[in-house]
């Protein structure tokens, strides 16, 4: 995209629900930041849950890394987003035929389609991989995020791959609404795809198991990308993390004002 738009303003001009959404409450709660909460326990889990929420607009979850996971943790998960408006993303990185996400996405113990506002698949199987999780998301309002890009070291998630994974979401933008990368991926004045960032801690550069980091800025200003992914920059010591999502929180609105002025928004 060419011409920049604030937040706001793309939630009025926006035709996909789940971006609607998405772009209003951010602009509502002026937050960019998504927390990653990859605990193993449900009362952690919670826990964590209800201290970010009020700094996120969106909480992403692994269900399935849940060790006493039951349908009373997606209860209450729901009843935390209410409570502090946010959207819940489950990152399943759904990556087989259509006919067969289908069931993983709608059936099986944590039946995704119905908590998850938003989840996201690999575009490794092809198109059919839309078509099927289309078939259960759309019904019910859900949105979808491809994987054009990952934050790992070595990710063969590059060229060619992404080129075409951009070319899937713009065939079916009523349920793909953006993408998991690392930079804005628009390349007209009509397209208008959120990208979701991970990658991002203030404090190292890496995990030791492949994992890089980049600053807030580097990702919001720099790379035109629109909700800065957290997760052990937050969590990881828990004695701090209201601390720490006031501080993520703050870091990516700052950037994110700092992109409106260098445009005159
Ligand atoms: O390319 C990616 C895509 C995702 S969704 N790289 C990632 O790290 N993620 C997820 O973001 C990953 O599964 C984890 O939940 C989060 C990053 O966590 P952190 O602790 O490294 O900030």
């Amino acid at each position: 995209m060419n011409t920049f738009k604030t937040y706001g303003e793309r939630a009025k001009a926006h035709s996909n629900a789940c971006a609607r959404s998405l772009l209003e409450l951010m602009e509502r709660k002026h937050t960019n930041l998504s927390v990653a909460v990859d605990v193993t326990k449900k009362a952690e889990l919670l826990s964590i849950a209800d201290a970010v929420g009020p700094y996120v607009c969106v909480l992403k979850t692994h269900i399935d890394i849940v060790d006493d996971f039951d349908q009373d943790l997606v209860h209450q998960l729901e009843q935390l987003a209410k409570k502090h408006d946010f959207l819940i993303f489950e990152d399943r990185k759904f990556a087989d035929i259509g006919n067969t996400v289908k069931h993983q996405y709608g059936n099986g113990i944590y039946k995704i389609a119905s908590w998850s506002h938003i989840t996201n698949a690999h575009t490794v199987p092809g198109e059919g991989i839309i078509q099927g999780l289309k078939d259960v998301g759309l019904p019910l309002g859900r949105g979808l995020l491809l994987l054009a890009e990952m934050s790992s070291k070595g990710a063969l998630t590059k060229g060619d791959y992404t080129t075409e994974s951009v070319a899937m979401a713009r065939r079916h933008q009523d349920f793909v609404f953006g993408f998991i990368a690392q930079q804005q991926m628009n390349q007209t004045d009509d397209e208008d795809f959120l990208v979701l960032t991970p990658g991002v801690g203030l404090d190292i550069k890496g995990d030791g198991m492949g994992q890089q980091y980049r600053t807030p800025r580097e990702v919001i200003v720099d790379s035109g990308c629109d909700v800065i992914i957290v997760g052990r920059g937050i969590y990881g010591n828990p004695d701090q993390v209201q601390e720490q999502s006031a501080r993520y929180r703050d870091a990516g609105w700052a950037a994110y004002l700092e992109r409106c002025q260098q445009h005159g928004s």
